[in-house]
Order: structure tokens, then sequence, then C-alpha cells
């Protein structure tokens, strides 16, 4: 467990960061976990694994996309364990590889209909926040199909993911304006945005997107100003729990990234997410296509019957 509660810091100090990235790194993690133990005798190595899951699925809150992934393995193993000709290291490794597999899949599918949404005759503003990379993939598609357009993207305190954005979007020479997170009304106000583009971490089963901290906020200026606002996001990163009224816990995270050396006496809160309501959002871009996000829950177990909780329905 050492050498995966090490590799779980890249998660924990967010080197690797965005609801995609962790799924795909935390599935990668269980893979190596089980490749590392494949000869100790099943029941044990099952059992190992079972822990090792709820260290990888608590590295951080509010990612199903991870526990999706985690529990898809698990379910699949669940029928083989009693099966003593069953290779489970051989298992761990084929569903991994499935699910990682299945996210890069939606991902690609959600480029090709997001990119869609930015047209090809006329000039397109789009803001931004945070550093989600499944909006920077629409967007690096839309430029590859020559589309013209600018972003704008908030530097996203306290860890200033929109310098990813900005840099990954630079790269593609994509014209990009940073602008601090207290700006992103003054942004709506000061130049024609045609759209609002972000990721999502989790989605309930009401149709509610949790986000970065500052995407309720920016929901409310898209609001205010009338500007569309979308959520590109792979299904599989709805919780299929909370159709039976489990909240999505919201990740609170510590003080020192805001404040190292603050007053003593001084209470600091570092929420990293917020939720945004079903009525503030125009549509989820995902890879069965756009819909309105109260259809979530239909359309995520049309596409994957397989992650069905298992004992539940
Ligand atoms: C990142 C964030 C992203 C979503 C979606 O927060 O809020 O918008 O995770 O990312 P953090 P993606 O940096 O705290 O992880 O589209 O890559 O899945």
């Amino acid at each position: 467990m050492k050498e995966l509660l090490h590799k779980l810091d890249e998660i924990k100090s967010l080197r690797v960061q965005g609801a995609t990235n962790v799924a795909k790194y935390g599935m990668e993690l269980l893979h190596d976990f089980t490749q590392r133990h494949q000869n100790l005798p099943a029941r044990k190595l099952f059992n190992d694994l079972i822990k090792a899951k709820e260290l990888i699925k608590n590295a951080r809150a509010t990612e199903p996309a991870l526990r999706n992934g985690l529990q898809f393995v698990l379910n699949k193993l669940n029928y083989l364990k009693e099966d003593p000709s069953v290779n489970i290291a051989d298992y761990v490794t084929e569903y991994s590889k499935i699910y990682i597999e299945t996210l890069r899949n939606a991902k690609e599918r959600i480029k090709e209909i997001g990119s869609e949404r930015i047209p090809t005759k006329r000039y397109f503003n789009i803001l931004t926040h945070c550093h989600s990379s499944v909006v920077t993939g629409i967007l690096l598609r839309a430029k590859e199909q020559q589309k013209n357009f600018h972003v704008f993207c908030t530097e996203t305190r306290p860890r200033f993911q929109g310098y990813i954005t900005a840099q990954e979007l630079l790269d593609a020479n994509i014209e990009t304006t940073l602008v601090v997170d207290s700006a992103m009304r003054w942004v709506v106000r000061n130049y024609p945005i045609d759209m609002i583009l972000i990721g999502a971490d989790a989605i309930t089963s009401e149709g509610t997107v949790l986000n970065k901290i500052g995407s309720r906020l920016l929901a409310l200026v898209a609001r205010e100003m009338h500007i569309p606002y979308y959520v590109a996001t792979p299904l599989l990163k709805y919780n299929p729990e909370s159709v039976f009224g489990t909240l999505e816990k919201i990740e609170m995270r510590d003080y020192t990234e805001i404040w190292e050396n603050k007053p003593k006496e001084l209470k600091i809160k570092n929420p990293a997410f917020e939720t945004v309501s079903r009525r503030y959002i125009d549509a989820l871009i995902t890879e069965a296509g756009i819909f309105p996000a109260t259809l979530v829950s239909r359309v995520f177990y049309e596409q994957y019957p397989d992650l069905k909780p298992v004992g539940q329905f």
C-alpha cells in the first residue's frame, strides 16, 4: 500500500487535476497495484484490492468518474472471485483498460459534438472557468476545423488552473485572454460573449452539476446577461447514488492554498467545487449528445448499463 499511497499524492496535490485525468490516473493505479501483488492468493488479492480501491476513491472527493470506474472493475470481479481458475490481475487489467478506453472515446465524441457548436462563418467569443480537458479538447478541435474564435478564461484561484487552460490554448494558437475570477461579470459586460462553456466534476440525478468554485457565480452572470451556459462532460461523471438521495460531497481543501502564513485567529474556507442547478444550465454536451441536464440519469443508463450499482434497480 505504501507505493500506492505515495502515488496518490499526485492526485491530492493536484499535480494530476481535472476529473477526467483523475479518473484515468486512478484506474492506472488500481491496475499497477494489482500487477505488483498478482502473486498473492486470490482471496487475499481481492481483499487487498478492496482496500486499494477505497484509498484511490478517497484521494479526492467530488469525483464520480473515478468512483464509477473503480466500481465497474470491482463489480466484474465480484462474480469471479470464488472461481480459483480466474486470474484476478488479468481481469483488473482488462476492465481498467476498458474503462479508460470508454472515457477516452467519450471525450473524443464530445470534442466532435461540442466543436459543432462553434460556428464557421462568424467570429465567436467563449468564456470558460478553471481547466477542463474536455473543454480545451473541444476548443482545440474547433481550431483544427479553422474556426475563428477568442477564449476568455479565469485565473481560478487559489490554484490557478486557468494558467493551464491559457497555455494549452496559446500552444494551439487560439486567441486567449486571462482575467481574475472576480472579473467574470466584467468580461460578459464588456465583450460580446456568445457562450459560456465549463467542464464538470459530478452530475446528480436532478441534473445538478458540480464544478470548480465560481461556476455558479458564472451561471448567475450568464442568467443576468442572457448568455448560453453549457457544460461539457462525459456521462461517466454521473453519480448513480444521487438518485437515492446521497449528496455529492464537496471537497474542502487546506487553507494554506489561500494564505500559507495566515493570522492564527483567521478562519479560512477553501471549497474546491460548488453546485450549479439545472435551472442555470442550457444543456450538457456529452458523448450521447446535447440535452437538458434533467435527462442525465436516463441517458446515463442507456449509454452505460454496466454501471448500474450491483444489487440496485
Ligand atoms: C478541475 C475542474 C474541471 C473539471 C472537469 O478542478 O473543476 O472543470 O474537473 O475537468 P481541479 P475535465 O483542478 O480542482 O481538479 O473536463 O478535464 O474532466
